[in-house]
């Protein structure tokens, strides 16, 4: 039998206590994901910075799984830190995003090409519906820090994401943040 829980979440440092898992994925490991290919090797090369960390709070045989993605503030280029961006490999499973702390912006696309961004920022609660890609970008000079919540066994798939792209890109430009078209999207 399931035993009920209380979950600690800090909604500034992203820790979720107790956890069940987490992972860290440091620049060198997001090889691809940024088109300034100099930047990115310069800065793999240098410290090679932490981009984001999961944590997650999963029991087995549950149908409900929730955790933390914490977010480092960052650019390779002009292009800012980013998650790799996937589809649930269980097309029908959705999710939601709930932000604590920073700013952002969860950018969306659909199987056949419609593009949407919701603003992350405390007090807004994304609905990613089943069967859109989304990624999340850390557009702020602080950490990103939401919850997500999904189904355990939604399942991640990133290859379409990873071999053509988005097709939008956040960058700054001018000191602003502007949502582009990616000039290296593959159709
Ligand atoms: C959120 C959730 C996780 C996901 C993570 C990083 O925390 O959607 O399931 O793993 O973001 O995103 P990605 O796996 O696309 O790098
Ligand atoms: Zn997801």
């Amino acid at each position: 039998m399931l035993l009920p829980a209380g979950v600690r979440i800090d909604g500034r440092s992203g820790a979720v206590t107790p956890a069940t898992g987490s992972y860290a994925k440091h620049l060198s490991e997001l090889a691809g994901l940024y088109r300034d290919k100099a930047a990115h090797a310069a800065m793999v090369a240098g410290q090679d910075p932490l981009a984001y960390e999961v944590v997650d709070y999963r029991h087995q045989d549950s149908d409900l799984a929730f955790g933390t993605t914490i977010m480092a503030p960052g650019r390779v280029g002009d292009e800012f830190f980013m998650t790799r961006g996937h589809f649930h490999e269980r097309r029908e499973c959705g999710e939601t995003y709930y932000t604590q702390s920073g700013e952002g912006i969860l950018l969306l696309q659909s199987r056949d090409g419609l593009v949407r961004t919701v603003e992350m920022k405390p007090g807004i609660c994304a609905f990613i519906p089943p069967d859109w890609a989304h990624r999340s970008i850390n557009t702020g000079d602080e950490k990103l820090v939401f919850v997500w919540h999904c189904a355990p066994d939604a399942g991640h798939e990133y290859g379409e994401i990873l071999e053509k792209g988005m097709r939008k890109l956040v960058v700054a430009r001018d000191g602003r943040v502007e949502i582009v078209d990616n000039p290296n999207f593959v159709s």
